[in-house]
C-alpha cells in the first residue's frame, strides 16, 4: 500500500455503498450482531440528498418489520393503497390493498429511507465511512479477502474481512472487478425513452399512470409538496428538446388536465430505459446487492425494492455463516434472489409494453396497440388479473 499512512484492520464483512441496498445490509447486519464497516464514495449530505425512487412495497415494508427496524424506517408513512390509469383522459383505478388482502406499499421517498437508515446505524453505533475513495475489493475469490481505500485526508486504509457485500450501484467497482468469464450478463433495451422531471407541485391523490396517443406519462407522489412525473420521449432525445414549457404542455395534454400547476423544476434527466442482470451475484466471497447485479426500469418501482429484499436475503445468510458457520443459505444467496429479481423484470417488461403499445401506435403497430389494450382492460374486467398485478405490486 501507498499513501500517507497506512491503517490495517479486520471486520467480519465490507459493505461498498451507502445507498438502500447498503445500509439495509448494515442495518439488518447490526441487528444480527454481525460486525461491518460500511464504504461509501460520497459525502453524507450529498447520499441522503438523493432523490429517486418513491414506494416501499409491502414485501420491502414486511423486511423492516421482521428484523423490528419498523419504526425506523416506516413510522409516519402512509399506506399506497390505489393506483389509477388515465386511458386517454378516461379514470380507472386499482386499489391494491383490497385485492391482495390488505398487502399494500407505503409511500418512502428513497432519500427518507436513506437517511432514516443511515441515521439508525450511526445512533447504534454502525462503523459507516464517507468520502472513501479509490475503493477495491482484493483477493474475494480466496479465502482471505482485503478491501482497500483512501480516506479523506489522503490516508490509506487496508481491511481484512470474512466477506465483502458489494452495494455499489451500476456503476460500482465491485462487479467491476470480477473476472468476466465468471459471469453472466442478461440485457434488455426497452427502444424507448423517458424524461424524468422532479418539481415543487401537489402530489397526485394516487400515483397516475396516463395512456395516450401522444405517448406515456406518470404522476407519481414524492413528498406533501413534490411530484415526479415521466414522459415518454424519442430515445435520443436531449435537454434541447425539452424545455419547461414543454414539458408542462405535454403533461397536461397526456394527463388530460389543463389544469395541472406548474412549479420549479428541481431536476430534468433523462433515464435509460434498459434492463441488466448479471448471473450469479456471486464471486467467491463478493456478494453483489441491489444495482451492482441488476438493474430495471423504473415501471412498476421495483429498484429500491430489489435491493430491500437482497439485504435481506443476504443479512440472514451471513448470521448463519457468521454466527452459526453455515454456510448453505450463502451457497443459496445468489439463486434465492434471482427468482425475484426475474420476477420482476418480467413484471417490469410487461408493464412496460402494456402501457406504452396501448397508447402510442407508432411503438409497435396497430394490431400491437389492440393486444395492449386488451391486456389493459382485463385488469379491470377481471379479478384474477387484478389479483396478479396486485401480487406483484406488493412484492409477489
Ligand atoms: P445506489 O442507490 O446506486 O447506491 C449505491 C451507492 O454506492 C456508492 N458507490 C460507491 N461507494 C464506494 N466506492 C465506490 N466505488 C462506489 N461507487 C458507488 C454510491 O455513491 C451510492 O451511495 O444502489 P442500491 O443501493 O442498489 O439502490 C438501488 C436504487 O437506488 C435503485 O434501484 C432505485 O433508485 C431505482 N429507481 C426506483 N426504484 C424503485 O423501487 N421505485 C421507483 O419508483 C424508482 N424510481 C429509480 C427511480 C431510479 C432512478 N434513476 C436512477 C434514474 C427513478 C429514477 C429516476
Amino acid at each position: 500500500m501507498s499513501g500517507k499512512t497506512s491503517r490495517r484492520e479486520s471486520t467480519e464483512v465490507v459493505v461498498i455503498g451507502a445507498g438502500p441496498a447498503g445500509l439495509t445490509l448494515a442495518n439488518l447486519l447490526r441487528q444480527a450482531g454481525v460486525e461491518c464497516v460500511v464504504l461509501e464514495r460520497q459525502s453524507r449530505p450529498y447520499v441522503e440528498q438523493r432523490q429517486r425512487a418513491g414506494i416501499l412495497d409491502h414485501h420491502g415494508a414486511r423486511v423492516f418489520e421482521e428484523w423490528g427496524l419498523a419504526d425506523t424506517v416506516l413510522a409516519g408513512m402512509p399506506q399506497e393503497t390505489r393506483f389509477e390509469f388515465r386511458v386517454d383522459g378516461e379514470q380507472r383505478f386499482l386499489d391494491v390493498s383490497a385485492i391482495t388482502e390488505g398487502r399494500s406499499g407505503r409511500l418512502v421517498p428513497q432519500q427518507v429511507l436513506v437517511g432514516r437508515l443511515l441515521a439508525r446505524l450511526l445512533e447504534s453505533g454502525g462503523d459507516l465511512r464517507f468520502e472513501a475513495a479509490e475503493v477495491t475489493p482484493h483477493g474475494v475469490g480466496g479465502a482471505a479477502p482485503t478491501v482497500t481505500y483512501r480516506d479523506a485526508e489522503g490516508r490509506t486504509h487496508e481491511i481484512a474481512c470474512s466477506y465483502v457485500a458489494g452495494c455499489d450501484g451500476h456503476h460500482g467497482v465491485s462487479r467491476a472487478g470480477v473476472p468476466a468469464h465468471a459471469l453472466t450478463t442478461y440485457s434488455h433495451d426497452y427502444g424507448i425513452g423517458w424524461l424524468t422531471v422532479l418539481a415543487d407541485v401537489p402530489p397526485p391523490g394516487f400515483p397516475l399512470m396516463a395512456i395516450t396517443a401522444h405517448g406515456f406519462a406518470a404522476h407519481f407522489p414524492r413528498g406533501p409538496r413534490a411530484s415526479r412525473f415521466y414522459l415518454q420521449c424519442a430515445p435520443d432525445a436531449t435537454a434541447a428538446d425539452w424545455p419547461d414549457e414543454r414539458i408542462w404542455a405535454q403533461l397536461r395534454l397526456r394527463l388530460a388536465d389543463k389544469d395541472l400547476p406548474d412549479g420549479p423544476i428541481g431536476e430534468k434527466a433523462f433515464v435509460e430505459m434498459r434492463s441488466h442482470v448479471v448471473d450469479p451475484m456471486r464471486y467467491g466471497r463478493l456478494f453483489l446487492v441491489g444495482d451492482a447485479a441488476h438493474i430495471i426500469t423504473p415501471m412498476g418501482g421495483k429498484g429500491m425494492n430489489l435491493a430491500v429484499a437482497d439485504a435481506d436475503v443476504l443479512a440472514r445468510a451471513l448470521r448463519a455463516a457468521v454466527r452459526e458457520g453455515d454456510e448453505e443459505p450463502l451457497a443459496a444467496y445468489s439463486a434465492t434472489c434471482l427468482e425475484r429479481v426475474w420476477q420482476h423484470q418480467e413484471f417490469s417488461r410487461w408493464m412496460t409494453e402494456m402501457t406504452h403499445e396501448a397508447g402510442d401506435e407508432s411503438l409497435a403497430g396497430p394490431f400491437r396497440r389492440r393486444l395492449a389494450r386488451a391486456r389493459l382492460d382485463r385488469l379491470f374486467t377481471s379479478g384474477p388479473a387484478a389479483r396478479a398485478f396486485g401480487d406483484m405490486m406488493a412484492g409477489g
